[in-house]
C-alpha cells in the first residue's frame, strides 16, 4: 500500500511516531547518545575484547547504548539549507542478515523509522537470510510486532542460505515502494538521509545513487564522519578501493552536488526499484559475499545507468575486520564472483584479474550465460569505454608502459617483491624468491614517465646511501619517483640522486636498498614478461 492510500490513522500515527523522536532526539542522555563512544572497564572490557572474536565488533558495549541512540548531524552546513520537494517517491528498505548480533541489527531497523519521514518510508524488509541464532526467530517477531504494531517492518526468511546476493534479490521481489534502499545489518541512518536519496532518483530514475558511509568503530561503537568524501575505485585483483575526487569532478560542482563514482562499496545503495528489474537486479550464480559491488556498478555504467554518492545523504556501518559468519564449503567466495565479474563484463581485461588470480584461471565458477544475454540485450558499452569514460585515471598495469612483469636479479633468484605489503598505503619495497609469475607481489610495471608502479603506488626513496625504497601513493609526485631502467646495464638508477637499486648481501624476505651505482651484479634487474 503505498503511504497516501494507508488508512488515516496509520499515517497519523506514524507521524506521531517519527515527531515524537525527532523532538527529542536532542535532548536523549545515555551511553553512547551522539554518537559518543562507549568505553568499557574491568570485567566488561575483557568480555568484550573476548566476544570480539566472535562477533567481529564489540557486543558489550553495543548492548550498553539504547536501540534508538541519537547521533550527531555530521552533515556540512551546506546541506541543512536544501530543501526537498514534496512529492517525493516512496522507499522500501531492504536490510539482509545472516546471524547478526541483536542490538546492530535492531538499531539499523530503529535509526531508518526514526530518521526517515513517514510520508516516504513505504516498509522497512527484514530478510533473513536463514539465521540460526535463537533469538533471531520468535524473539525477533514479537519484538518486531511489539514495537511497531503497524506493519511497517516485514519479515522474510529465506528457505536456505543463500547468500547476500541472492538474499537482496530475495528482499527486493518482496518490496512494492518506488525505490529501494539496501543497507548492511549493522548501519545507523543519519539526519535527513533519506530525501537527498529519493529526489535525486525522481530527478533521473536511472541513477544509482549512494549515500556517504560513516564509520561506526567497531570496539567503541562510535558514530564519527568520514570527514570530506571520497569516491570509488577498484583493484585489479578486484576489491573495492576509495580514492580522492578527481580534479574533473571539483570543476563546476558545489559540495552538496552528487558526484560520480565509478564503483561503491556495496552495502549501502539505492535505486528506482523498476530500474533494478531492467538493469539486471543482481548476478543470482554469485554466493555467500563479494564482487557484487563491482558487478553492479561496471553494468550500471556500461548498461545507460549511473552511479552517484551523495555528500548529504548520511548513513554510519560498523566497519568489522572479519566475518561474523561461515563460508559454505570453505569457498573463496570472493574470488569466484569476481572471476564471473571479469568475464562477464571485462572484455579483454580480465586478463589483468588473472594475472592476479592464476589460481581462479581454470576453477568452475558456474553458468555465466544468462548474465551474457543481459549484456547483450541491454546493449551495453565496452569495459574500454567504461574505463576510458568513467575511469580515465584507472591505470592499465600492461597498456603503454616500457616494461610489465617480474624484476629479477640477472644472476640470482630474487625478485623485487611486495612481501605482502600490496594491502598498504605505503610499505617498503623487498626482495624474494622467484616465484615464476604465479604471485602477485612481484608484479611491476615501469611506465612512460619513469615510475616503478603497482595499482595507485609508485616507488620512492630519499635517495641516501643505503636507504630505503618505498612503494608510496603516486599522486604524491616526488622528484625520487622518477626510475630509469638501463637495459644494457640493467640499473634501476633513481633519477634525483642516480643511485641504484641494489641487492647485495640481501636474503629473500629483506628490503632492497639504494646505493651509489658501482656496475655490480648486485645492481642488475631484467624485467621479465609474465605469460597469461
Ligand atoms: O551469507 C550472507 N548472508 C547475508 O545476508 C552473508 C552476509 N549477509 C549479510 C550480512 O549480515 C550483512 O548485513 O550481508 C550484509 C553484508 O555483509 P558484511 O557486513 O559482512 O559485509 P562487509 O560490510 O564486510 O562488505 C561490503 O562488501 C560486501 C561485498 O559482497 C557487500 O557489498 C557489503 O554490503 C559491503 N558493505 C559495505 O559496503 C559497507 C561499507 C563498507 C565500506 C567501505
Ligand atoms: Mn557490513
Amino acid at each position: 500500500m503505498r503511504s497516501e492510500e494507508l488508512p488515516t490513522h496509520v499515517l497519523f500515527m506514524r507521524k506521531k511516531r517519527f515527531d515524537a523522536y525527532q523532538a527529542r532526539e536532542l535532548l536523549r542522555t545515555g551511553p553512547g547518545e551522539k554518537g559518543l563512544p562507549v568505553h568499557l572497564e574491568g570485567e566488561e572490557k575483557l568480555l568484550g575484547e573476548k566476544l570480539m572474536q566472535k562477533e567481529a565488533f564489540n557486543i558489550v558495549a553495543s548492548e550498553k547504548i539504547s536501540l534508538e541512540r541519537s547521533v550527531k548531524d555530521v552533515r556540512d552546513h551546506r546541506c541543512k539549507d536544501i530543501i526537498y520537494p514534496k512529492n517525493l517517491p516512496s522507499a522500501s528498505v531492504i536490510i539482509i542478515y545472516h546471524n547478526e548480533a541483536w542490538t546492530p541489527l535492531l538499531r539499523t531497523v530503529h535509526s531508518v523509522i526514526n530518521r526517515s519521514p513517514p510520508e516516504y518510508l513505504h516498509e522497512v524488509i527484514l530478510l533473513d537470510d536463514f539465521s540460526d541464532r535463537p533469538e533471531l526467530g520468535d524473539k525477533l517477531r514479537t519484538y518486531v510486532e511489539k514495537t511497531w504494531p503497524d506493519g511497517i517492518v516485514k519479515m522474510v526468511r529465506a528457505q536456505q542460505r543463500s547468500g547476500l546476493i541472492r538474499a537482496r534479490i530475495e528482499g527486493a521481489k518482496a518490496a512494492t515502494g518506488d525505490v529501494i534502499v539496501f543497507l548492511d545489518s549493522h548501519c545507523e541512518a543519519g539526519t535527513q538521509w533519506l530525501e537527498p536519496i529519493l529526489a535525486h532518483i525522481q530527478e533521473n530514475r536511472k541513477t544509482v545513487v549512494c549515500p556517504i558511509i560513516d564509520a561506526i568503530n567497531d570496539n567503541t561503537l562510535e558514530y564519527s564522519s568520514v570527514g570530506g568524501y571520497n569516491v570509488g575505485g577498484f583493484s585489479w585483483s578486484m576489491h573495492f578501493t576509495w580514492r580522492d575526487v578527481p580534479e574533473r569532478e571539483k570543476v563546476h560542482r558545489k559540495y552538496t552536488d552528487p558526484i560520480s563514482s565509478p564503483t561503491m562499496a556495496g552495502g549501502l545503495l539505492a535505486l528506482d526499484r523498476k530500474f533494478f528489474w531492467e538493469i539486471g537486479a543482481y548476478d543470482d550464480g554469485m554466493d555467500v559475499w563479494g564482487g557484487e559491488n563491482l558487478e553492479i556498478s561496471f553494468r550500471t555504467w556500461m548498461c545507460g545507468g549511473r552511479l552517484e554518492f551523495l555528500p548529504c545523504s548520511r548513513v554510519g556501518h560498523i566497519f568489522r575486520s572479519s566475518h561474523p559468519y561461515t563460508f559454505p564449503g570453505g569457498k573463496d567466495t570472493h574470488g569466484l564472483n569476481s572471476a564471473r565479474v571479469a568475464e562477464v563484463w571485462m572484455d579483454d581485461y580480465k586478463r589483468l584479474f588473472y594475472m592476479h588470480r592464476h589460481d581462479l584461471k581454470n576453477k568452475d565458477f558456474g553458468d555465466i550465460s544468462a548474465r551474457v544475454d543481459l549484456r547483450k540485450k541491454l546493449q551495453c558499452k565496452s569495459f574500454k569505454w567504461y574505463l576510458d569514460n568513467v575511469y580515465p585515471e584507472k591505470f592499465v598495469l600492461d597498456e603503454g608502459v616500457q616494461a610489465y612483469g617480474i624484476v629479477k636479479a640477472v644472476d640470482s633468484s630474487l625478485c623485487l617483491d611486495t612481501l605482502s605489503g600490496n594491502d598498504k598505503m605505503e610499505y617498503d619495497l623487498g626482495v624474494y624468491y622467484y616465484q615464476r609469475g604465479t604471485s602477485t607481489n612481484q608484479l611491476f610495471s615501469l611506465t612512460q614517465t619513469h615510475e616503478l608502479r603497482r595499482e595507485n603506488l609508485c616507488l620512492d626513496s630519499s635517495g641516501d646511501d643505503g636507504s630505503v625504497a618505498r612503494m608510496t601513493l603516486c599522486f604524491k609526485k616526488t622528484p625520487g619517483m622518477k626510475w630509469k631502467h638501463d637495459v644494457d646495464q640493467g640499473t634501476l638508477i633513481q633519477e634525483k640522486s642516480g643511485k641504484c637499486l641494489d641487492r647485495a648481501d640481501l636474503s629473500s624476505g629483506d628490503i632492497v636498498k639504494v646505493k651509489p651505482c658501482n656496475g655490480g651484479s648486485s645492481q642488475k634487474w631484467m624485467f621479465e614478461s609474465v605469460s597469461l
